[in-house]
């Protein structure tokens, strides 16, 4: 047995060997592969020489994705990243401050020169030379460009780094630029994870991906990775039959909103969204804006999140075949409730969902048993 590998009740990351394979079976079943490649995924990053060590650069943001990922019922998904990346510098998180921070993330760079993974949170604002954000009074775009030609990749995360998101909603007033128009032409390799937040298990993926195959994931043309955003969320919405069947609540806290039925009138932007929120779901709790009553609004598609109005009708991207086929009878299918356990059961992902979102809360309900 190697040194690294973990043993039956060695921990990964604060969490089981048990919980860590059952992360990395959902990661896998997640991003397209067998149930079968998830222990290469654990074996893969548990016998990895190094962690890759990261930059976390801030921009324009609300921190909100660095929240992500650190607001979990269970205190098991931050440390598994934490453990996962050598987190070298992050302004949320750094426990030193000022010369001392910059210092370490200057020496960090020349250390890990083409080897560590360059994360960008926000915009950047490249109006009057970039001066709306500055750290260490530098501007972030000065700190953006000298940083990326070092690093093996970058990954934008959230849409506010991926296209703009709320700092670049009309009229823009700093100039606000997505990452990877900022390095447009530099050849150096980009990922897109956009959302407001994103899920956190998206980029926690996007990284095993990285550390397994010590590639980047395929990317669509807005340089998502496909496994995540290769869908409309309105493929896999679990109020998809009442789409298809033309139940539509009209007003908030109509007999229609209550019932579950389709929330395309009140402006659900799910027919124009690529992004796995309806199979994925957020957090312990495993819920998402549409499961809990509230149209999605497109926070992570470009040109449709914060530039759509809220409640206008969303525009169709292409009509798709619906993943479960119901009775257009209310009376056998009472409010979305009943319908998600069995569209969740045939939706893509649902193995991750299944799997992933249950991350220590076996052991813990075992607890409360005891
Ligand atoms: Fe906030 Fe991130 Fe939104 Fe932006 O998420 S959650 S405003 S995408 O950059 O911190
Ligand atoms: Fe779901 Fe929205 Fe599509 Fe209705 S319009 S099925 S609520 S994604
Ligand atoms: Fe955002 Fe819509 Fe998902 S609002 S979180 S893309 S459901």
């Amino acid at each position: 047995m190697k040194c690294c590998e973990p043993t039956q009740d060695a921990l990964f990351g604060g969490i089981s060997r048990r919980d860590f394979l059952k992360v990395c079976t959902a990661a896998a079943v997640y991003m397209g592969f067998t149930e079968s490649f998830g222990p290469k995924i654990a074996e893969a990053v548990t016998t990895a020489s190094r962690r890759p060590p990261v930059i976390w650069l801030s921009g324009q943001e609300c921190t909100g994705c660095t929240e992500t990922l650190l607001r979990t019922t269970h205190p098991t998904f931050e440390s598994l990243i934490l453990d996962l990346i050598s987190l070298d510098y992050s302004e949320t998180l750094n426990a030193g401050a000022g010369h001392q921070a910059e210092e370490f993330r200057a020496k960090s760079i020349e250390e890990n020169t083409g080897k560590f993974i360059l994360v960008v949170e926000g915009s950047i604002p490249v109006k009057d030379g970039g001066i709306y954000c500055k750290v260490a009074g530098r501007t972030v775009l000065d700190i953006l460009k000298e940083t990326a030609p070092k690093a093996a990749a970058v990954i934008a995360i959230g849409s506010c780094a991926t296209w703009g998101g709320v700092p670049s909603a009309e009229p823009n007033p700093t100039g606000a630029t997505p990452v990877y128009k900022i390095l447009e032409g530099t050849g150096i390799p980009v990922v897109n994870i956009p959302g407001c937040p994103p899920n956190p298990y998206n980029f926690l993926s996007t990284i095993l991906y990285y550390v397994t195959f010590k590639k980047l994931p395929q990317l669509d043309d807005k340089l998502r990775p496909k496994f995540a955003y290769g869908r409309l969320i309105h493929e896999n919405c679990e109020r998809r039959p009442h789409f298809d069947a033309g139940r539509f609540a009209e007003q908030f806290g109509d007999e229609g909103h209550r019932q579950g039925y389709c929330l395309y009138k009140l402006g659900c932007k799910g027919p124009e969204t690529f992004n796995n929120c309806s199979t994925l779901r957020f957090n312990d709790v495993g819920t998402w804006p549409v499961n809990i009553g509230h149209p999605c609004f497109g926070c992570s598609e470009e040109g449709v999140g914060f530039t759509a109005p809220l409640h206008s009708p969303a525009r169709p991207l292409y009509i798709t075949p619906p993943t479960q086929f119901v009775s257009a009878t209310p009376e056998q299918g009472k409010g979305a409730s009943s319908l998600a356990a069995a569209v969740a059961g045939a939706a893509v992902g649902a193995g991750a969902v299944a799997i992933g979102l249950n991350l220590g809360k076996k052991d813990h309900d075992e607890n409360e048993e005891s």
